[in-house]
């Protein structure tokens, strides 16, 4: 991982930034991508060495390719893409649910996910070489009461991810998804709008994954040899059978 050029959206909260700490700790060269710069200037400075910054909201497309081709010469050569930036907005059926929340949805999980492929994959296409890590959910897996648009948003993650790996197939690259389950990080906040309590409620019992163990997992997925890839990775908290049911601690 020493040097590798490593290119994370979403890596100012959660499973992004436990991501970039974990190859930080083995020298890879970073480019760190989220909307608050803020917080991006805050890593860096933790991490420490010389990691690019790119501050862009992943569903304006002129601004990803913006953002991805004003990266310096040595750092466009991206060897492995971390295609984790999403969110969940609201948690509605599908009759009463607010359409800005569909978009933010549409928009961030999947088009911007797409943007960001596509941005990176011209020097990785050159080299004929490369790896791609999306992240999906147990939600691309299977749908849960008023989820139906988040859920449906990471199941094309899942599909993209699937033809993604058929098209590159012939050049060599990897392309994989992780599915986690529950993990405590900002995402319930997010999709709750700042309500603390009924965020906290949903980890409230289930011993759920902290972003470092979703963070180890991708690492693996980045370590196995180059003749071996990853395709799908499904990880849960113990306490988790599938998206909806759970063994909460009473
Ligand atoms: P967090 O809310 O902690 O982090 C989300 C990250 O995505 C932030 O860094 C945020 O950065 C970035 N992001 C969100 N929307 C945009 C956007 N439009 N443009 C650019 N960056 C954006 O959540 P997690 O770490 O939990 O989530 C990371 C990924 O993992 C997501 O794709 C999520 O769907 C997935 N996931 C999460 C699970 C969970 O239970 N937590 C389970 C399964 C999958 P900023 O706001 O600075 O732009
Ligand atoms: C996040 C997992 O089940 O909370 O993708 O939606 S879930």
């Amino acid at each position: 991982m020493k040097n590798k050029i490593i290119l994370i959206t979403g890596a100012t909260s959660g499973i992004g930034r436990a991501v970039a700490s974990r190859f930080a700790s083995m020298g890879s060269k970073l480019i760190l991508c989220g909307r608050r710069k803020e917080k991006l200037k805050i890593l860096a400075q933790e991490l420490g060495g010389s990691h690019q910054l790119l501050i862009f909201d992943v569903r304006d497309k002129k601004a990803v390719f913006k953002a991805i081709n004003s990266l310096p010469e040595d750092y466009k050569k991206i060897e492995l893409l971390i295609n984790n930036a999403g969110n969940a907005h609201g948690m509605d059926p599908v009759q009463s649910a607010d359409l800005d929340d569909w978009d933010a949805m549409i928009d961030g999980n999947v088009k911007g996910l797409m943007y960001v492929t596509k941005a990176v994959l011209p020097s990785m296409v050159n080299l004929r070489k490369g790896q791609i890590i999306n992240l999906g959910s147990i939600a691309a897996k299977e749908v849960y009461p008023n989820g139906s648009v988040y859920c449906s948003s990471k199941a094309a993650v899942d599909f993209f991810t699937r033809g993604l790996r058929i098209d590159l197939n012939p050049i060599g690259i990897r392309v994989g998804a992780i599915h986690p389950g529950l993990v405590e990080t900002e995402f319930s906040e997010v999709r709750f709008k700042g309500d603390l309590e009924r965020s906290e409620k949903v980890y409230k019992g289930m011993q759920a994954l902290s972003a470092d163990e979703v963070a180890d997992a991708i690492i693996y997925m980045a370590q196995v040899p180059e003749k071996v890839n990853i395709a799908d990775l499904v990880i849960l908290p113990t306490r988790q059978a599938n998206a909806y049911v759970n063994n909460r601690i009473k």
